[in-house]
């Protein structure tokens, strides 16, 4: 018995500098957005941003979004004050805006040892949930960025017009919010920040209709005006 626990002891001693060792080893690898991540500020309050119809809730990324397919945006926002962004999808087929703009922010803030906005988590994103990593590190340089801070703050998505309703039974629960305004192909939210500093907002297209939903079309990147009022 003696012998097992020793035997045990040794194993779990083991398991231990292995644990650490890994754990050194598993930096995230995060993805540059710098290209596709606009500022917005007083100066500068209304944009077109360029996305795809399927990039916010995208089956191949396991119903997350997808990174490279939405467009990225941050600013720097006030305590106490109320801000709105509104996304809005110009195209129209056939007289319909069949792209339905979705949106979700996060509280991000940006000092010495946090990564920059200009890096994304991961080429896909989870839509409702704070993103938060110790330890991350450039995926092609392999750099060390710091820690990844980003504090959820809420999302939504146009459901006005939208046909292809077909989601998920975790998606259901209230973790993406569809939004009737009776204006198809917009969207909005708004929040009142309770820190003073950076946010982060992706912007993307949630279930696409006919024709932009399958072949070639599928692929392309849309308009969708986007302005911030609260500056
Ligand atoms: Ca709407």
């Amino acid at each position: 018995m003696k012998m097992n626990f020793k035997k045990l002891g040794v194993a779990l001693s083991l398991a231990g500098v292995s644990a650490v060792s890994s754990l050194s080893a598993t930096a995230a690898e995060v993805t540059a957005i710098k290209g596709d991540n606009s500022e917005f500020s007083a100066a500068n309050p209304a944009q077109t941003l360029m996305v795809r119809g399927d990039s916010f809730y995208n089956l191949t990324m396991g119903y997350k979004g997808w990174t490279h397919h939405s467009a990225w945006m941050h600013m720097k926002l006030q305590h106490g004050q109320q801000y709105r962004i509104t996304a809005t999808a110009t195209d129209e087929f056939n007289g319909e805006k069949v792209l339905h703009p979705a949106i979700a922010c996060w509280h991000r803030p940006q000092r010495e040892g946090l990564v920059s906005t200009d890096y994304a988590y991961s080429h896909f994103y989870n839509q409702w949930e704070d993103i938060v990593d110790p330890y991350a590190v450039d995926e092609v340089t392999k750099q060390p960025l710091g820690q990844m801070k980003m504090y959820f703050i809420k999302n939504a998505y146009d459901r006005d017009g939208l046909t292809s309703q077909q989601m998920t039974e975790q998606y259901q629960q209230g973790n993406l919010v569809g939004i009737l305004d009776g204006q198809e192909g917009k969207v909005e939210i708004s929040f009142v920040p309770q820190v003073s500093g950076v946010y982060q907002c992706v912007v993307g297209g949630f279930n696409p209709e006919p024709p932009i939903n399958s072949g070639a079309a599928a692929g392309v990147k849309y308009p969708v005006e986007v302005s911030v009022t609260g500056f």
